[in-house]
């Protein structure tokens, strides 16, 4: 066996005799890209992308500074302080396979919850010409169904009186850009890579609506100055495991105390208007496109609410990762029932794009049996996610007359199990959301008032108010807290398609 070698610039020609490693000159200072957010997805995707390209030997001035707006991104950065900000990422195939690789696109990483000055200083470097975000689908500060931005946030509030403290993104950017405004200097490209539908769009009204607030002239100059393109982003990054940490050290002999597992799979589809500069993604693979829309509409109502079907299905069945739903074939063809009957006719034809395969191959991605994708990283955060990837689908076939049954089973069971916090077999569930208590003192009333977590028009919008919606949900919450074997439910539907 060989002794594991700790990960950093130092050791990383040796590092290099075990798995590849970036062979590019990984100074601090040629910074181009600013990041918000560097969870495990951005890692294995934007700075994976970026990685590619600079082994190429191109996009040496866009090396990525990230940033950490929470305070529990201080572990990131205790952690990149050791590893010079590299990290190994490793691709796991669905033969058992594992690629790992050093990256070595982060050069620099930087905290802006105690002190934001290097933050904004940072963002307002002339270096800097993009600044990305992975900040979650909850992380706008939007009401998900009145698309409107939220004031009441006392952060918000904090940092519309007191500019130079800011608190999230839309007090560090406006704080960045008022800066670059003064110096002259261009404005930076906003690259949201969330999944929200017309991602770049929402940005710029919320960014807009945010900096009206705090600076109006700052405001018209935003508006004229920064682009915002739209981007749909892909690929599945479970949670990095203990195991993780201990294969790869044990395995490969590497020391690295946060690698990021993902799956093969990566694609990235943006609209091509950058304000200021862009490495040149196309020579690794990302399609710029005049328009995202279908494929951002195609990717969450197929993939992402696919995700949520099988994650809330399965949590309350008692399957503890995607792959094992996949396994059972009751929810193998739930979902695809689900993908074809409700998710596919809304989305029409998309050029260049075969549906068929496009699911044919989530089903298989989601089966990878290497990835181990857990269904509560999927339920995690559902008030911000099933909006966007789910519910969306129920108001689009509500209006169109189309089928509803196997999305509303899936809100059924999250209210169940938002009412529970236990799966079907009462084994405590940990409800993973921001909106934890609201979700379950709605739930809770389900017994007295059926249509209870429904009313929560923040998640639902107006579904209270259709009475096709109300009537099959009250049948189907009515059955289910009869009996709670979700599986049953699945097969009476599947089979009597
Ligand atoms: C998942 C996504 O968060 C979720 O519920 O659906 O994280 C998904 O894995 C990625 O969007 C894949 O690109």
């Amino acid at each position: 066996m060989k002794i594991p070698i700790q990960l950093n610039q130092e050791n990383l020609q040796e590092v290099g005799s075990r798995m590849p490693i970036p062979d590019y000159n990984r100074e601090a200072d040629n910074t181009g890209i600013v990041h918000i957010g560097v969870g495990g997805f951005h890692r294995a995707h934007q700075a994976y992308y970026l990685h590619q390209l600079r082994q190429l030997g191109e996009a040496l001035d866009w090396g990525i500074c990230g940033i950490g707006l929470r305070e529990a991104d201080a572990k990131l950065q205790d952690i990149f302080n050791k590893q010079d900000h590299l990290y190994t990422l490793m691709v796991k195939h669905s033969d058992g396979k594992i690629e790992p690789e050093v990256i070595g696109s982060i050069v620099d990483f930087k905290m802006g919850t105690k002190d934001p000055e290097p933050v904004i200083a940072q963002m307002a470097h002339a270096n800097t010409r993009m600044v990305s975000l992975t900040i979650t689908e909850g992380g706008y500060n939007f009401n998900p169904t009145t698309g409107e931005f939220n004031f009441d946030n006392p952060d918000i509030q904090h940092e519309l009186k007191h500019p130079q403290d800011p608190k999230t993104v839309y007090g560090f950017l406006t704080a960045a850009l008022k800066r670059r405004r003064e110096a002259g200097l261009p404005a930076f490209t906003i690259l949201v890579c969330d999944n929200i539908e017309h991602n770049g769009d929402m940005m710029r009204k919320m960014l807009g609506t945010f900096a009206e607030a705090q600076d109006p002239d700052l405001a018209k100059w935003i508006a004229q100055e920064v682009s915002f393109p739209n981007s749909m982003v892909d690929r599945i990054t479970p949670v990095t495991t203990q195991t993780d940490i201990e294969t790869l050290a044990q395995k490969y002999g590497v020391k690295d105390s946060w690698p990021v597992t993902c799956e093969p799979f990566i694609q990235w589809v943006i609209e091509d208007k950058f304000s200021n500069g862009r490495p040149d993604f196309e020579k690794v693979g990302v399609q710029f496109v005049p328009d995202v829309g279908p494929y951002e509409k195609m990717k969450l109502r197929l993939l992402n609410a696919g995700h949520s079907v099988l994650g809330l299905l399965g949590a309350l069945h008692g399957h503890p990762t995607i792959n094992a739903c996949i396994e059972d074939e009751v929810f193998k063809n739930y979902l695809r029932a689900f993908l074809d009957k409700e998710a596919t006719p809304i989305l029409g034809n998309i050029e260049g794009i075969d549906l068929t395969d496009y699911k044919d191959s989530l089903l298989e991605r989601f089966a990878n049996p290497n990835i181990k994708d857990s269904v509560s990283r999927i339920c995690a955060e559902s008030s911000a996610k099933l909006p966007k990837f789910l519910i969306a689908t129920i108001h689009e076939n509500l209006a169109i007359g189309g089928s509803i049954k196997f999305a509303t089973l899936v809100i059924a069971a999250w209210c169940y199990y938002s009412d529970k916090e236990a799966d079907q077999n009462g084994q405590a569930v940990e409800i993973i959301d921001a909106m934890s208590t609201d979700l379950h003192q709605a739930a809770e009333q389900t017994k007295t008032d059926p249509l209870a977590f429904i009313r929560q028009e923040s998640i639902f919008g107006n579904l209270i108010r259709n009475e096709r919606f109300t009537k099959l949900y009250s049948e189907v919450v009515h059955k289910m807290y009869k009996d709670p074997n979700i599986k049953k439910y699945m097969r009476d539907m599947i089979s009597i398609e």
